[in-house]
């Protein structure tokens, strides 16, 4: 059977993300993990934090803490956080682990063996009050074309003129405002992935299933003269993983770190190696996921990202592994998404705008985030989150459909039967009916599921609920009731075994009210395969308990409250 390997994109250590990175990683992948889960095949569904770059350092800086101090709290945060949505990771890592550390130096050594680095001797700022080379983006000065301040040494925003760092009249540090500034020559090592060309685009040519915004960004950067550049795959920073051949010394290299996007990929694989560790795991054992002559053969492996992250996943990382001339596993299936807006513009970290996912659980339990986002990912364009879109969506399908059918058919049959499932007879046409439609409905979510349609999916999963809802409006129990308790009992005794069906199936969306359901019906998950199987499942005299309110509605008040209250922006 296959065993699928998942992995979402690694947030920034920087700071806490708001919802648009939630839904462009991290949730999707979620949601594909729990439902294969739920399919009862083998999962190894990992994530960590990303440590190492500037942004790291400058947020450590700004937080007044030594950097490594400030990652493994920051580590702390985004594990809590991960739980308060849901997120079933069976690890979540960090890519400043010993495990990448040795992996990055070992990838590193064998591209150095095959020829694939080059040394670059380049110019370079160096700030003495700052005690470190500046990248260009952290030197600032006056735009020698339109005079504007406060140019960038990679651009001016103002006159959007590309620049370098030389060009720059009276140029600054940005960290320091030092002016004690010095080009120096400082060396780099260089991957050379335009030898790897036709490596790269002979794996790309078979993925004939990936999706086109997938695709065409990989093969723009595969094609235009410079996405194949060779790429400097060091940096001077202190922090990060330092610069090694394997477990030796790279002579020159002392006292520099491999770039983030060079080690940041590496940690899914050093992932697999720390959640060994946690286990107390044979090497073996995380080896069978990854290494192909090591059992990895029947393992499907889908990455999850954002589409600004899909060069790194298509170019850089497969160079990496292809150029290892190793039997790592290569990705299979690359879910990318598009961006969420928010109410008319951008979420935005460094500008606080939106809502960060912290403050999303202030608000409300998991699901209504969870429901929201996935119904409406922004798969094949752009998404906007609006306050107004929210509450009426969630409040329809979450708290009209699925909550009030539950409790509906739960109430009905404590006052007209009792807590636990009726004696019924034969099952009628209405009833045949909606197993026939619920078989193929089933059948259409599973297809989306495998696809990763997520909201298709959503979608089905939403009409399978709303079948249950007109299938009660049409027969009326409580109407039949009076006339013929006998076939209100066949009624409610397949609305009662719909709970759980419900539950199962909705589990990957909504885990907390999947797993609420289950615990009143007194059932636990089983994928269903046969509808009318399934929906037979709970014999007469079955007990169960009626659940408290499963989704309470969002008021007004509510919305009109968090509106200003998200309208600036954090600091
Ligand atoms: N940390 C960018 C991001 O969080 C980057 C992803 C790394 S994936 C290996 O969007
Ligand atoms: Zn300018």
């Amino acid at each position: 059977m296959t065993r699928h390997l998942i992995t979402s994109a690694i947030p920034y250590i920087n700071g806490i993300k708001h919802l648009g990175n939630l839904i462009g990683s991290q949730l999707p992948a979620d949601l594909f993990a729990r439902y294969q889960r739920g399919r009862g095949r083998e999962v190894l569904f990992l994530c960590a934090t990303d440590e190492h770059g500037t942004p790291a350092e400058l947020a450590a800086k700004k937080a007044g803490k030594p950097v490594d101090e400030f990652c493994a709290e920051m580590h702390e945060v985004q594990a809590r956080i991960a739980e308060g949505f849901r997120l079933s990771f069976d690890h979540f890592g960090r890519s400043s682990s010993p495990q990448n550390h040795a992996l990055t130096q070992h990838f590193a050594g064998k591209l150095q063996e095959n020829g694939l680095i080059r040394e670059v001797s380049e110019e370079q700022v160096y700030s003495h009050a700052d005690g470190r080379f500046l990248p260009d983006r952290y030197i600032e000065g006056t735009c020698p074309n339109c005079a504007y301040d406060k140019a960038r040494g990679d651009q001016c925003e103002n006159c959007t003129k590309q620049l370098d760092p030389t060009d720059l009249l009276e140029p600054r540090s940005a960290i320091s405002g030092s002016t004690d500034l010095e080009v120096r020559e400082t060396k780099h090592l260089f991957l050379r992935q335009s030898t790897l060309r036709d490596d790269l685009d002979a794996w790309i040519n078979t993925k004939t299933d990936w999706p086109v915004l997938t695709t065409s960004i990989a093969r723009k950067w595969l094609h235009d003269g410079d996405g194949l550049r060779d790429r400097g795959i060091t940096r001077d920073l202190d922090w990060g993983i330092s610069v090694k051949n394997g477990d030796q010394d790279w002579p020159g290299m002392e006292g520099k770190v491999f770039y983030v996007w060079f080690d940041a990929p590496i940690e899914y694989i050093a992932c697999a190696g720390e959640w060994a560790e946690a286990h107390d795991l044979p090497e073996a054992d995380w080896q069978r996921w990854w290494r192909t002559d090591k059992g990895a053969e029947d393992v499907t492996y889908t990455q999850f990202m954002g589409k600004d992250n899909v060069p790194f996943h298509t170019i850089g990382f497969p160079a990496t592994i292809l150029g290892s001339g190793e039997p790592w596993k290569l990705v299979d299936h690359l879910k990318s998404f598009n961006y969420l807006n928010y109410d008319g513009g951008q979420f935005s970290t460094s500008q606080g705008r939106g809502i960060f996912m912290d403050q999303a659980l202030e608000l409300l339990a998991p699901d209504y985030w969870r429901w929201w986002l996935l119904s409406h990912a922004p798969e094949s364009s752009d998404a906007e989150f609006t306050w107004s879109s929210f509450q009426q969506d969630t409040n329809k399908d979450l708290a009209d459909v699925l909550g009030n059918f539950v409790s509906r058919v739960t109430k009905f049959c404590r006052s007209k039967f009792s807590e636990a499932l009726p004696e019924g007879g034969e099952n009628g046409p209405e009833e045949i009916a909606l197993i026939a439609d619920l078989q193929e409905r089933l059948g259409r979510y599973q297809d989306h599921m495998e696809a990763i349609e997520v909201r298709k999916a959503a979608a089905e999963l939403r009409a399978i609920w709303a079948a249950g809802n007109e299938y009660l409006q049409e027969t009326a129990p409580w109407t039949t009731f009076k006339t013929d308790p006998e076939k209100a009992a066949v009624q409610i005794r397949l609305a009662l075994n719909l709970i759980p069906f419900y539950a199962t199936l909705s589990a990957p969306f909504i885990p907390d009210a999947a797993a609420n359901m289950h615990e009143n019906m007194g059932t636990s998950p089983e994928w269903p395969v046969d509808v009318n199987a399934a929906l037979h499942a709970l014999p007469a005299g079955h007990p169960f308990t009626v659940p408290e309110v499963l989704f309470a509605k969002i008021t007004d008040e509510s919305v009109a409250d968090w509106e200003v209250r998200f309208s600036g922006t954090r600091d």
